[in-house]
């Protein structure tokens, strides 16, 4: 644990490293909660001067169907779970549906499609339509929809893509009780495909589903170890979907969260930790205690992929309550 002197600097908590140890990562985790959540801030207000909560907003382009068999999601078709498989959305309503979501405050667009990966043809011609008119209309742009090649990437970059994401999901440990259909280490490859074509990083995970406070710590050592580190980190909380193996599991204890973002916080001083999944169940004390302990973004508006997320009435309020500064629409 970090014993701080009378000598010790505020400065010297902030440390830019790629060669944490889980062991080292689970002593953060672990630590006395009032110390953690002194030392997030700390290295919150240091490294992120000024920072600014940013609104990213979500939406599914393409839903269900999807071949993987990830054991949390409702959109698998080796779940049974009861997802509306609408036809895939037309560039011209996901752009309405972004310009909404700009008016309404947010300044990223996050577009989700159900797939294990991208396939050349008329879809990614019309997702590279979607990230042209959304950069156009002023929002950060971000694409979940699995793995890519080079040349996907390199072009989605000349769309204009601001930031792919592709989660960890959990530890390298855990994995195999999660997911079958692809391994971590396409993850990690999928991971650098991005990173090569000069697109920004959108990784993170997932607590909740059984795993163990070492597979918490080994997930985030992993994220911590990429070099440079995301520049978002979403964590999210299980959002147990009827008709998925992992239906039955109860919620969290809402203080992993908040224990999650500080060390995510604490080891990735600038990467913008994104408060995802599960924040209905958190409540409204957790939510801003994560976002003291260093979680500078949230999911903005009423759905996610396929689940309820907070109103935005609720979070306009939750925001103002917490008095933090929000970008509103600010990006470019
Ligand atoms: N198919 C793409 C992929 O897996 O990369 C993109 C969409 S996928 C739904 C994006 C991420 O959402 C997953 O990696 C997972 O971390 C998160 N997710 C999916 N279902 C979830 C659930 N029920 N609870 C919490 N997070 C979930
Ligand atoms: C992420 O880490 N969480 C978001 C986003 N990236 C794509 C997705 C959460 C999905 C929750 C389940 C659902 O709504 O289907
Ligand atoms: Fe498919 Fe992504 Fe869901 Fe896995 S998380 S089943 S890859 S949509």
């Amino acid at each position: 644990m970090t014993r701080l002197s009378k000598k010790t600097s505020i400065s010297e908590l902030i440390v830019f490293r790629h060669d944490w140890t889980s062991a080292e990562v689970r002593l953060i985790l672990e630590k006395p909660l009032i110390e953690l959540l002194w030392q997030a801030q700390h290295v919150h207000r240091i490294a992120n001067p000024g920072y600014k909560v940013q609104l990213a907003s979500l939406l599914s382009v393409k839903t269900g169907g999807c071949e993987e068999d990830c054991a949390y999601c409702p959109q698998s078709m080796h779940n049974s779970s009861d997802v509306n498989m609408y036809p895939e959305l037309e560039v011209k309503t996901v752009l309405q549906r972004a310009k909404a979501a700009k008016d309404a405050g947010a300044d990223r667009f996050c577009m989700g499609w159900a797939w294990r990966e991208i396939r050349e043809g008329k879809d990614f011609e019309a997702m590279l339509l979607m990230v042209k008119g959304v950069r156009e209309l002023g929002l950060e742009a971000c694409v979940t929809a699995g793995m890519l090649t080079d040349k996907q990437a390199c072009r989605l970059a000349e769309a204009g893509l601001t930031a792919y994401n592709h989660n960890l999901d959990t530890s390298p440990e855990n994995y195999g009780q999660i997911i079958s259909t692809r391994t971590y280490q396409d993850r990690l490859e999928t991971l650098q495909r991005v990173r090569a074509a000069g697109i920004t990083l959108c990784c993170g995970g997932i607590i909740g589903m059984g795993e163990s406070i070492a597979d918490r710590a080994s997930l985030l050592t992993v994220l911590a170890n990429l070099d440079p580190h995301p520049e978002s980190v979403p964590i999210n909380a299980l959002v147990a979907v009827e008709g998925t193996p992992l239906e039955d599991l109860s919620c969290i204890d809402p203080i992993e969260m908040v224990r999650m973002v500080a060390t995510a916080r604490i080891i990735m001083p600038k990467s913008r930790v994104r408060l995802s999944a599960g924040r209905e169940q958190l409540g409204r004390a957790a939510q801003i205690l994560c976002l003291q302990a260093g979680a500078d973004s949230i999911f903005y508006g009423d759905t996610l992929l396929t689940t309820a997320n907070p109103a935005v009435a609720e979070d306009r309020e939750l925001l103002s309550e917490a008095g933090v500064q929000v970008s509103w629409g600010q990006a470019q």
